[in-house]
This record gives structure tokens, sequence and C-alpha cells, in this order.
């Protein structure tokens, strides 16, 4: 029932998405990405191949890390090279969202972000879902953007947005006025106005089609719910750093 869902509402789709899977060796005993794989990453995609070779350098580093921090987690595969263990997880991810990306976004959110860069959903990012992830959160067109915005804001990943899921993603943007008598009575009133304008076939719920079509007519309702992607400023910072 639950992949019905996530197939039918459609953000599993673009171009980080899909079926297709990765070519499992990310690179060969000299540290450069297989032609293989780099074939696939320029498929899928919005990276030069430079991009793409920097990105899995950045990779490796962050493996790394990631092996520096729980070494006890000894990696299964004895090839190194081989993006399935160790992987960065979800610290290190918001580590470099916090640090490179500057995102100053709550914590519920930041798990999302990296749920949605972890498309099979194992708790690690592989390197395919690194430099697919990547694309869309830097360089991704609009559908792409959109897609990733409402993965992230769909908590349960079951298709649609909520109310309880707005209650949630709003509650901490609020300040709390401790006069107030009830204060969830605000962030209520948020999420009637959020469901207002995003809620176009008035089901009670936001489902993919509706985020997109209010997304369409109103861009800025691409991160109503808070800040998924970094600001463009970061993106040029960073790909600056990945050519020098
Ligand atoms: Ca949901
Ligand atoms: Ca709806």
């Amino acid at each position: 029932m639950e992949d019905v869902g996530r197939e039918g509402a459609g953000p599993g789709g673009g171009a980080a998405g899909g079926r297709s899977r990765a070519p499992h060796h990310s690179s060969n005993n000299n540290g450069k990405t297989s032609a293989k794989l780099m074939e696939y990453f320029k498929r899928k995609t919005h990276f030069t191949k430079d991009e793409i070779e920097s990105l899995c350098r950045v990779y490796r580093k962050l493996v790394a890390t990631s092996h520096a921090h729980n070494s006890g987690a000894a990696a299964h595969s004895g090839n190194p090279a081989a993006a399935v263990l160790p992987s960065p997880n979800s610290a290190v991810v918001t580590e470099l969202l916090h640090n490179t990306f500057d995102m100053v976004t709550e914590e519920v959110l930041m798990d999302r972000i990296f749920c949605a860069f972890d498309r099979c959903n194992d708790g690690v990012i592989r390197m395919d879902e690194w430099v697919c992830g990547l694309s869309v959160f830097i360089k991704g067109d609009a559908d792409e953007r959109t897609a990733f915005c409402f993965r992230v804001y769909d908590l349960n990943s079951d298709g649609y947005i909520s109310r309880e899921e707005m209650f949630h993603l709003l509650r901490n943007c609020l300040v709390k006025q401790p006069q107030d008598d009830d204060p969830d009575e605000g962030v209520k009133d948020l999420v009637e106005l959020a469901l207002k304008k995003l809620d176009y076939d008035k089901d009670g719920k936001v489902s993919f089609k509706d985020f997109q079509s209010a997304v369409k007519d109103e861009p800025l309702l691409l991160e109503a719910f808070g800040q998924c992607l970094p600001s463009e400023g970061a993106c040029q910072t960073f790909l600056s750093t990945l050519r020098s």
C-alpha cells in the first residue's frame, strides 16, 4: 500500500530517482571514478565530468570521516573502494549541511533532508545517492526541487503532507508567547492557511500533485514549511571549491 502511494504520488521520479541502480564499484585502485559510474552520473545529474570527479573525492573524504567517527562499525565489505559501507551517516551529513551550506534548519528538517538523499532508505548515503542528491540540491530544475521539498515535508513518506505533518513542521517556526492561553492556536491557524494555499483538490491533505500546482502558481510556497535547499550563494561557493 505504501509503495503504491509513493509511486503514484510522483516525487519518487526525477533525475535522482528511478529504478536503475548505479554501478556498484565506485572507483578503481588509483581512486579514479570508473568510466561506467561516470557515464551513469553524467546521464543522471546536472554535473560536469570535473564536478563529478571532485564530488566523488569529497565523498571518499566523508567516508573516511564517517569511518573515524564510528571505527567500531567496521566495513562489511573487504573492498574499501566499494561505496557500500561505511558511508556518511546522518550526523556527518547534518554537519555538512550546517557548515558547508550554511543551513540553519530545524533538526527535524535536517533528518528529512538526509532521508531525501537516502533513496534506498538504509540509513547511509551511498556514492550514487550522494552525487544524484547533490545534483538536485545544488542544480535541480524546478520539478526536481519541488519533488525534493515534497519528500522532505512528507514526514512519513505516505505521499501526502497531512495536517499533523504541517503542524509538526510549523510548530518550531513560531515564537511562542508565554501569555497565550493556547500556544498551539497560532500554529493551527498557520496550518489552515497553508492548507488553503496548497490543497488544490480540497481533500484535507496535500498530495504531490497539489504541491506541484501550488508551487507553479506561487514559487515561494516551495519552502513553505522551512528551508530544505541551500541558498544560491552557498551553492556557488560550494561549486567554486569543487573547481579549485
Ligand atoms: Ca505524510
Ligand atoms: Ca489535496
